[in-house]
């Protein structure tokens, strides 16, 4: 407990009013109205405060988007610069401002050059979600202009997350999503995750799952009929599925498929993008070459609501030369305080260096703490990327038998971190983590010591009830 922290929010009138008037994203309105929310009041460094004056780490950067860690003021002296200066103006209607064309060539600069798939344009949105609207809208753009209208199908995977409108939704392979709602969208089709953990052969390495799970989009490809196929969209590393890492051969072999049918690849980068696998993309990280890329997120991190598709030269060529007006975009298409915000958000990373930092320094280090994690009595897999990271509790260490799902025993850890000053999350039973870029090799032994105590916590729960064998 820090109280020192504590800036005197009215916790119990607060949650009163969040009850009455506040519906949350995914959650149980009735369910968290009992409760009662916690009151996040601060920020600073890799810390968050509550109402009640209590520090947590907050391990997850706030939800994968908090890259440079709270309280950075150059971010709040570009927002307030801006602000006074031109808080708004559209670029509808022929007119542009000087922070969004800035960071679209300075977007276009972070890029690697990589020929005909350079990317030199971007289309901006508020969100992820937005921009994969925008992705399905140019992507069946594209088609139409090249004279091919019959490509309309995008193929995503299951336990995928691409958003939750209508079309971010239906290319997310989450099915409680899908339930609700009457989705997906038609034209969109789900293959089978690379999770090797939860879909490998018995016997099958890594090496040859991945080849056989990228094999899967050429047997849909195939099933539907290459020429009805417009692209395929993924997520480099799956973040809200819970941080699945495919392994080595999956990428490169989902490259040659797309490259023999001449499909679109769509690279998901709203979790991956911004220095957390080590790189300004992760695409770089896994050495594919998209299309088209969907950023949000830390292009800010998190500071104001920013979003966008970058979008590669074969699209934007055939847009730009062949497709008159483009019917889309939003209101706030190239805000100029988000997009101010954004370049001095990507002017602190280069400063302090911190894809590199992740590349060289503190993601090797995570990983090797994470050696340490596997060791334990309730992990059955454990393993890091850059800086994010993803563990399995299991029943059974030497068999690797699973929990029943029912038993939630993901929920009793998170729990557990709640209480301990710790956001890890939990997705099933597997608890995740994406921490700020900014960590030093200190708090990374702190966050591990923490994971380790909520580990003890959650074994302890388990052989109490019984459940672990
Ligand atoms: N694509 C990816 C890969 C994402 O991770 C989105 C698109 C949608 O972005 P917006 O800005 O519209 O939310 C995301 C968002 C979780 C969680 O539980 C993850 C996200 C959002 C909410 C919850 O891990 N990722």
């Amino acid at each position: 407990m820090d109280t020192a922290m504590n800036n005197s929010v009215d916790t119990a009138r607060i949650q009163t009013l969040d009850s009455a008037h506040f519906l949350h994203p995914f959650t149980d309105f009735k369910d968290l109205s009992a409760k009662g929310a916690r009151v996040m009041t601060r920020g600073e460094g890799i810390y968050v405060w509550d109402s009640e004056g209590v520090k947590v780490l907050d391990a997850m950067s706030g939800l994968w988007c908090v890259n440079v860690g709270y309280g950075r003021r150059e971010l709040a002296d570009a927002a307030h610069h801006q602000m006074m200066t031109l808080p708004y103006y559209n670029s509808f209607f022929q007119t542009t401002n000087v922070p969004a064309v800035t960071l679209a060539a300075k977007l276009a600069q972070l890029a690697p050059n990589a020929g005909e798939r350079s990317f030199r344009h971007v289309f901006y949105s508020s969100s992820g979600s937005e921009s994969n609207d925008s992705n399905v809208r140019m992507v069946r753009r594209y088609w139409d202009l090249l004279g091919e209208p019959q490509r309309k199908i995008i193929i995503s995977r299951q336990n995928a997350y691409h958003g939750s409108t209508m079309a971010g939704a239906s290319l997310g392979g989450m099915s409680g999503m899908h339930a609700q709602g009457d989705l997906p969208i038609p034209n969109i089709k789900h293959i089978g995750q690379p999770y090797y953990f939860e879909n490998a052969r018995k016997g099958e390495t890594k090496d040859e799952f991945g080849i056989r799970a990228a094999g899967w989009l050429e047997e849909e490809i195939l099933a539907l009929g290459p020429q009805r196929v417009a692209a395929f969209i993924a997520e480099p590393i799956q973040g809200a599925g819970g941080v699945i890492i495919p392994p080595a051969t999956y990428w490169p072999e989902i490259q040659r498929i797309v490259d023999k049918y001449g499909i679109l690849l769509i690279s998901d980068e709203v979790i991956c993008a911004f220095g957390r696998l080590g790189r300004w993309f992760g695409y770089e990280y896994f050495g594919y070459k998209p299309d088209l890329v969907t950023f949000a997120k830390a292009v800010t991190s998190g500071y104001i609501p920013l979003g966008g598709v970058m979008v590669g030269d074969r699209v934007a060529k055939v847009l730009i030369d062949k497709g008159g007006e483009f019917n889309h975009g939003y209101t706030y298409s190239g805000h100029p305080v988000a997009c101010a915000v954004a370049l001095a958000n990507i002017e602190v990373m280069e400063r302090e260096q911190l894809p590199q930092r992740v590349r060289d320094d503190i993601g090797p280090y995570l990983a090797q703490r994470f050696d340490d994690i596997r060791a334990h009595p309730l992990v059955g897999e454990a393993e890091t990327c850059g800086l994010v990271g993803g563990m399995v509790l299991v029943k059974n260490k030497a068999t690797l038998q699973r929990f029943d799902e029912s038993l939630g025993v993901g929920m009793v850890c998170r729990g557990h971190c709640f209480g301990n000053g710790l956001i890890m999350r939990a997705v099933g039973d597997r608890m995740i983590i994406a921490p700020p870029l900014i960590m030093s090799r200190a708090q990374i032994d702190e966050m591990m010591a923490l994971i380790v105590r909520c580990l003890d916590l959650t074994l302890a729960d388990v052989k109490k009830n019984g459940w672990f064998a």
